[in-house]
């Protein structure tokens, strides 16, 4: 089932979100709903929030060689941690929930993932490159924050400008 998902300024989007503590049937098919709205909007990741339910979790699929983004190879990360980041990168990032909007934000080059998975499973994860910044952008949505608020003050004010534009013109 596609789920509808929340776009800027939404308030929902500012929640800190709650941990899951149910491995049950609902957050598997909560999950797999997740699943089928992120590649149908193009996504590589998703956290629930953005679809309006505010616990902690997310999905990542970093397509492969082909560009391919099997439900097999998507991660389901519950209730993470990040142990150890190291380094520093700078990625073009966007946002299902800033749909048009893409700018530079700095991350961590690489990190230890601590989650657990649909089953409440206890698992650790290296993370480097891609998947390291889609993890850090998306466990920021578990906190309530936006990419868009890592930006500079003038790099924020060409988004507010940019971004109402677009919103103009899509009514
Ligand atoms: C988060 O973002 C992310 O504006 C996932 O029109 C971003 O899937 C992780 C998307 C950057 C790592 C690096 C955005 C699709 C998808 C748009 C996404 C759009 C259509 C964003
Ligand atoms: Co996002």
């Amino acid at each position: 089932m596609l789920l509808p998902i929340i776009t800027y300024p939404n308030k929902q989007l500012k929640i800190r979100s709650k941990e899951v503590v149910n491995f049950d049937e609902l957050l598997h098919r909560f999950l797999d709903d997740m699943y089928e709205t992120m590649i149908s909007s193009n996504g590589i990741g998703l956290a629930a929030i953005q679809v309006a339910n505010p616990i902690r979790a997310l999905i990542l699929c970093i397509p492969d060689e082909e560009g391919n983004q099997s439900k097999e190879s998507t991660l389901e990360i519950m209730n993470p941690v990040i142990h150890a980041p190291q380094g520093n990168v700078l990625y073009q990032e966007g946002c299902l929930s800033v749909p048009g909007f893409y700018e530079d934000v700095e991350r961590y080059e690489t990190l230890t993932l601590q989650y657990q998975n649909r089953h409440g499973d206890v698992c650790m994860l290296q993370a480097s490159e891609l998947l390291a910044i889609a993890i850090q952008h998306e466990i920021d949505h578990l906190e309530g924050k936006l990419f868009i608020e890592k930006l500079t003050y003038n790099r924020r004010k060409k988004f507010e400008k940019e971004y109402k534009k677009t919103l103009k013109e899509k009514k």
